[in-house]
């Protein structure tokens, strides 16, 4: 199941401002009567009519609407909003998925039927109702198809796409209802003849993959409702990153790598507790006068090993010696994570023994 709230940031301030119902309302940057730069966060649907939608310069919003309300950005209130929806939605289910400020993947699974996932559908819908927003549901059997159901009869809508229909509810759609398919794209499929999801589902796979790539596989699934990932209850952590500002600015090396010494020790411990790896190690250096420099390396195993971390810090810390002024701030960062569970077998060792094997391209290699 996809929850998606309806315009939501318009809704939020008409929780808090009930005469603003039922009128065009821009949230965005401040139009300046025309000059304003920056762009539209959300349009109330009244406001859509005059053809005003999110990320519109705010300038053109204001010439096609100049009595429409504009509103300033205060995402703070919207996320107070946001958790206490999550909140609710998190005791319908046991696996939630927060994907955005105002969407959200349920779990329903472990319900008999699509009957019963559409009784707890309404049942939120209710409640939501009670807060004084409303919000559109999917239900359907993978994320892809609940995220395109939500959106298909925004507002306030409710719909069902049952395994045997997916290949039909998608067909009549334009390419751009699948996520990822952004204007650019959607572009390079019209000039070459492609609108709907059903021309999409006629094109082969090679030919998409030549066109886009990796991307262009996950489209020919796309197109006939496939899609295995999964709901990701918690959030996942993209980075582990540590950084020390010394009591007095410093040219001294030594004193630099015992501070990358202890980092080091202590994201490999954190990285070993989420079972997970890293293939990129990032140096961040700060001058004196905070002038600061980062300086990434990637190798091509995945390592978990407080060595392999010290040792790559260490070899990008050379990049910058002699230095030319003194350091006031050190970090280490490591990225390009992923799971242990993940990893194919013959990629599973510790950690890499000699680092310079596993550069990955030349420049880095001259390191
Ligand atoms: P959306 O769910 O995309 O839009 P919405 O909730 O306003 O309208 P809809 O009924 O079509 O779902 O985005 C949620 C909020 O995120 C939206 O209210 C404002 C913010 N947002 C931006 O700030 N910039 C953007 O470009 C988009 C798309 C959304
Ligand atoms: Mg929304």
């Amino acid at each position: 199941m996809h929850v998606d709230m309806d315009s939501f940031f318009t809704s939020c301030e008409i929780l808090r401002k009930p005469e603003l119902k039922g009128k065009p309302i821009v949230v965005g940057a401040d139009p300046k009567e025309g000059k304003g730069r920056g762009v539209v966060s959300t349009a109330s649907y009244e406001a859509r009519k005059y053809g005003i939608y999110s990320g519109m310069p705010i300038s053109i919003a204001y010439k096609k609407c100049k009595n429409c309300i504009f509103l300033p950005v205060d995402y703070e209130y919207y996320l107070k909003i946001s958790k206490k929806i999550m909140e609710l939605l998190k005791s319908k289910t046991d696996r939630l998925e927060v994907a955005s400020i105002d969407e959200a993947y349920l779990d329903m699974s472990t319900l008999k039927d699509y009957e019963k996932a559409k009784e707890v559908a309404n049942q939120i819908k209710k409640e939501i109702a009670e807060i004084g927003l409303t919000c559109s549901i999917g239900i359907g059997p993978n994320k892809l198809i609940a995220k395109i159901a939500s959106d298909f009869q925004k507002p306030n809508g409710l719909t069902v796409v049952k395994e045997e229909d997916v290949i039909e509810f998608l067909k009549p759609l334009e390419v751009k209802k699948i996520p990822g398919i952004g204007p650019k794209t959607s572009e390079i499929l019209k000039q070459n003849g492609i609108e709907t999801i059903s021309d999409l589902q006629k094109v082969n796979k090679n030919t998409l993959r030549e066109w886009f790539g990796k991307f262009g596989e996950e489209m020919y699934n796309f197109a006939r409702g496939i899609d295995d990932s999964e709901i990701i209850t918690k959030y996942e952590a993209k980075s582990f990153s540590r950084e020390n500002t010394f009591e007095k600015d410093t040219y001294s090396i030594k004193i630099i790598e015992e501070v990358i010494d202890i980092i080091s020790k202590e994201l490999a411990k954190e990285i070993q507790n989420e079972s997970k790896r890293f293939k990129t190690v990032t140096l961040k250096i700060r001058f004196k006068d905070f002038e600061t420099h980062t300086s990434s390396l990637t190798i091509t195993k995945f390592s978990n090993s407080e060595e392999n971390i010290k040792e790559i810090a260490k070899m990008l810390l050379r990049k910058f010696y002699p230095f030319e002024k003194p350091v006031r701030l050190i970090g280490v960062k490591i990225s390009n994570l992923i799971h242990e569970n993940k990893i194919e077998k013959e990629k599973s060792e510790k950690g890499v023994k000699k680092i310079t094997e596993y550069l990955e391209d030349e420049e880095t290699k001259k390191l």
